[in-house]
């Protein structure tokens, strides 16, 4: 199988990592997102959107992150990172959901407010906007950090790829100086997860930001 990816995308590190903790050999492809190659009508043939990642399974051609993560699961190791239970597989569904319905995108606005902006000489975060994302940030790190209160990985009591969906955007939360000490939980979980040796080599291409 191959991947279109670019280094600095958070979604490419959980597909990465997955491919890595199912031991599936995953060939890869940069595409230059900062050169815009994203826009090329080529590459607007495999994903109409001109985002990455793109997973090829030969001729099945798949993007979304969500649909990548559930897909690598169910081809190489079922009932490993994606369960066969069904309430258990609903569960990580449910958790991929609300990642890319409420966690992502609070994310995504402390990490253009306070990261990209910088590096794109944008000039500096506005705070109205810093202001106004707060309380969304706080409802759903204390969402996350109460659901992780009393166990290790998210759901099925083992890690999926609902840790790997909920877990991608926070490879920024530090240079996006995003707050997180009071939720303990959450922070133990995500050190478990980074630590792993499939997560620390998908991380290990993001470029170093700092603060
Ligand atoms: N909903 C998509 C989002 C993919 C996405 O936003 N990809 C970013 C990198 S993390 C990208 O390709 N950005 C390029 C651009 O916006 O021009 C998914 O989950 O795969």
């Amino acid at each position: 199988m191959k991947a279109f990816i670019h280094p600095a995308s958070p979604n490419c590190v959980a597909v990465l990592a997955a491919a890595r903790e199912l031991e599936i050999e995953l060939q890869t492809e940069v595409v230059d997102l900062f050169g815009q190659a994203n826009l090329d009508p080529e590459f607007l043939q495999i994903n109409p959107n001109g985002l990455v990642p793109v997973l090829l399974d030969n001729d099945f051609v798949l993007w979304e992150t969500t649909a990548i993560l559930q897909y690598l699961a169910a081809r190489a190791h079922p009932d490993s990172l994606l369960p066969l239970d069904e309430r258990m597989r609903s569960d990580v569904t449910r958790w991929q959901a609300w990642s890319i319905a409420h966690w992502q995108p609070v994310l995504q606005t402390f990490i253009f407010e306070n990261l990209f902006k910088r590096l794109r000489g944008l000039g500096s975060p506005d705070p109205q906007t810093i202001a106004g994302a707060m309380p969304r940030l706080e409802k759903h790190a204390r969402i996350l950090n109460t659901a992780l209160a009393d166990r290790e990985w998210l759901c099925a009591g083992r890690l999926t790829v609902a840790d790997l969906a909920v877990g991608a955007y926070l490879v920024y939360a530090e240079p996006a100086a995003i707050g997180l000490g009071d939720y303990p939980h959450l922070l133990d979980w995500w050190s478990r997860l980074r630590h792993r040796p499939a997560w620390s080599a998908a991380e290990a291409h993001v470029p170093e930001f700092h603060a």
